[in-house]
């Protein structure tokens, strides 16, 4: 007999499907509603600023009191449509493709390929023709940058190909459209769905943003337009504790998706999961605790901050379709907007426009115990 399915994969089918242009009709995009009609969507007012980090050097937020929104149907999650200056999502951009995926921090390739210790998206962009490049970067980038490694000599825990010894190389543009995750801080361990396999340093500035995340939504109140105060508190964890533990970055071409899953792993699940996003938007789904629970579609943008706390820090969530063509012109245009201030930081800007043209890029932070 055939098993019915979920409303969680019915949803990820009807929003999966790639023929012809996406069907955004039912898809919620919090910064274009109308949050004062009572419906699904209500809009927040967080109590705390949006404050600067310390740790970063240049205007990170636009405004101190964004506006923020939850959906009804959805107790304790939180969407702040873009908060961020055009500098800190490219500086976001940088951090998640050249810092964090260097060791010790882990990627997807790790248990097939041996990487460069510098990044290999600095590798992959450097253009063949080149002549600043010194020769031997210039062939790695070209022919020889990795090389499979002997699956005898596994780390337990870790899935690899079966077979014995064999090497291939890979060039380092081919080797970066697959790159799918990098794990931060405590080190996940896919197979075994725990946190076993080490802890690498938690990138600082990366963690001082989450952490002025976390504080900034402490707390919000909403905007009970229709009267009723019968909303569940949004988050009552106090953001100043929050501390990055552990983090995961996605990388998304605008094929990819991410199944349905819950993150349950952490001890502390009173404490948000903070996520942002950089790049091509999506349509994210986000349901409850069973995948029994119909989900609801939201767009996210470059930009956008999402946190899963209160009850939906426990609910099923997923990435169904990313939406191709949709990263602003401030990522992928070089010499849109404040062209002098982005060649003066960013010279090798170009090569991040490319990418974020055609990836979207998802990096979260946890907090994985009580402490
Ligand atoms: O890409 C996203 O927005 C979701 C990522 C996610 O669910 C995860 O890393 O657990």
């Amino acid at each position: 007999m055939q098993q019915q399915q979920t409303a969680f994969r019915r949803a990820e089918k009807k929003h999966k499907a790639r023929r012809g242009l996406p069907n955004l009709a039912d898809v919620i995009d919090v910064s274009t509603i109308d949050a004062s009609d009572g419906a699904a969507v209500r809009q927040l007012s967080l109590t705390r600023d949006m404050c600067q980090p310390s740790a970063l050097p240049f205007q990170t937020f636009c405004q101190d009191r964004p506006p923020a929104y939850t959906l009804r149907d959805h107790p304790g999650l939180i969407v702040i449509p873009n908060p961020f200056t055009a500098e800190a999502q490219r500086w976001l951009a940088r951090k998640c493709l050249c810092d964090c995926t260097r060791p010790p921090n882990r990627t997807n390739l790790d248990p097939f390929f041996d990487l460069p210790s510098q990044s290999l998206f600095a590798l992959a962009s450097l253009p063949s023709n080149n002549r600043l490049a010194n020769t031997s970067m210039r062939e790695e980038s070209q022919h020889l940058v990795a090389s499979r490694v002997q699956s005898d000599s596994i780390d337990a825990g870790i899935s690899r190909p079966k077979g014995r010894i064999y090497t291939q190389s890979a060039p380092a543009a081919d080797l970066l459209e697959h790159l799918r995750w990098c794990t931060l801080g405590q080190q996940y361990n896919w197979t075994t769905k725990e946190y076993d396999l080490g802890t690498s340093a938690f990138d600082r500035e990366l963690n001082a943003l989450m952490h002025s995340i976390a504080e900034a939504i402490s707390d919000p109140a909403y905007a009970a337009c229709d009267g009723s105060e019968d909303w569940p508190r949004i988050n009552s964890y106090d953001g100043s504790e929050f501390v990055s533990q552990a983090g995961i970055i996605n990388y998304y071409d605008d094929r990819a998706s991410m199944a349905g899953h819950v993150d349950k792993t952490e001890e502390s699940m009173d404490a948000p999961l903070i996520s942002l996003s950089v790049g091509l938007s999506c349509i994210y789904l986000i349901g409850g605790p069973t995948r029994d629970t119909e989900p609801t579609p939201l767009l996210l943008r470059s930009g956008d901050v999402l946190a899963m706390c209160g009850d939906s820090r426990l609910a099923f969530h997923g990435v169904p379709r990313v939406l191709p063509d949709t990263a602003p012109e401030y990522l992928t245009q070089p010499n849109a907007g404040d062209a002098d201030d982005v060649a003066a930081r960013y010279p090798e800007w170009h090569n991040f426009a490319v990418y974020l043209g055609t990836h979207r890029i998802n990096c979260n932070a946890r907090k994985c115990s009580q402490k």
